[in-house]
């Protein structure tokens, strides 16, 4: 009998370097909570779990993938960021309300140009490190096109809310994007977005896309963030229209209503569109213990979410978004991507 095989798991230690050190949150300045203990608490949990996962360096991602996604001035910002100096995180500050679209991308001081958030700062080490969790999503959406059944994307910082030239919520490149658009290529792909808070960025990338179809399950925006979309309205636009889905769940929702919700809307859907490919948004900031948000998810839920959406048929590529109790966000990754390894009968 041949050994089963391991899940690959995609991460470049260049990732660490970006250590974003505050944020300014409803006029307070907090710690920030995408802190690298994140990524390392994954690392050590898949580490241990050896038997089950297989840790590599992704390809380099082109930039011409990058640009696929996301506008030069984008590019060009992140850029003229890593000329910070070393010690500097740069919120923007003043936003061209009145004026548009014709923003100096090279000037820091116009970066309000590109952001929506005063979350999610800039320096020095922000592009390499989102380029990397970039690369790592291509990686994992590229072993799929091979051949393999699950990969996983250890992409840190996240990319959900990043937009095609927005930055914000913690995310500057789209990660879940990249994957989707890699995957694109060879059929019909559907991106689940289990983060707590809306994928905005995925939604708008693909609006308009009946190729693409974005389903995203998160807290009430009337409340959470990102506050200005994620309604069930938002169905998508012109040939795109009925390709997305925002399913808004009740606060402190519990694993049991949470699967229910999944079963009874976000699964039909899926099973409709006949994807071929299915990119796992894997946020796992609905555990019961996260900072953000309030959803009441166990470890033992994100097994068995793993398991129902494994069970769905389809090559998984998960792709890393939020998560902020860093103590047992690699417990719950782990879940998660054991549970997807049942589902799909890749476990025994
Ligand atoms: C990828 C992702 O999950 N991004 C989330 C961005 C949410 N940013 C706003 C969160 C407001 C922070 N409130 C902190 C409360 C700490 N007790
Ligand atoms: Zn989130």
């Amino acid at each position: 009998m041949p050994a089963r095989p391991r899940t690959p798991v995609f991460f470049n230690e260049l990732q660490l370097e970006f250590k974003p050190r505050y944020e300014w949150a409803f006029g307070e300045k907090i710690t920030h909570p995408e802190t690298t203990a994140r990524a390392e608490s994954i690392l050590a949990a898949v580490g241990q779990a050896h038997e089950d996962f297989d840790i590599r360096v992704p390809a380099p991602i082109p930039a011409s993938a990058l640009r696929g996604l996301h506008s030069m001035q984008l590019l060009n910002l992140y850029a003229a960021a890593e000329q910070l100096p070393g010690d500097k995180d740069f919120h923007p500050t003043v936003f061209p309300k009145l004026k548009r679209g014709e923003g100096d991308p090279t000037n820091i001081h116009q970066a309000g140009a590109y952001c929506f958030d005063s979350g999610t700062p800039l320096n020095a080490q922000t592009l390499s490190a989102a380029t990397w969790s970039a690369a790592c999503a291509r990686a994992a959406a590229t072993t799929l096109r091979k051949g393999t059944k699950l990969a996983y994307a250890l992409s840190r910082p996240p990319g959900h809310h990043a937009q095609r030239d927005l930055f914000g919520g913690y995310c500057y490149f789209n990660n879940a994007g990249i994957a989707a658009k890699t995957l694109r290529r060879s059929g019909r792909v559907v991106v689940l977005d289990i983060d707590f808070h809306h994928g905005n960025g995925t939604q708008d990338l693909f609006l308009r896309d009946d190729k693409v179809l974005t389903i995203s399950l998160h807290g009430d925006p009337r409340e959470y963030f990102p506050f200005f979309c994620g309604y069930a309205s938002e169905v998508g636009e012109g040939r795109g229209r009925g390709h997305n889905i925002n399913l808004v769940l009740e606060s402190e929702i519990d694993g049991a209503h949470y699967l229910a919700a999944f079963e009874a809307h976000a699964l039909p859907a899926i099973e409709l569109f006949e994807p071929d490919y299915l990119v796992l948004a894997a946020g796992l900031d609905t555990y019961e213990r996260d900072p953000i948000g309030n959803f009441k998810l166990t470890t033992e839920d994100f097994f068995r979410l793993g398991e129902r959406i494994g069970a769905i048929g389809l090559p998984v590529a998960a792709i890393q978004e939020g998560g902020y109790y860093a103590a047992h966000l690699g417990r719950n990754a782990v879940a998660l991507l054991r549970g997807l390894r049942a589902g799909l009968g890749l476990a025994d």
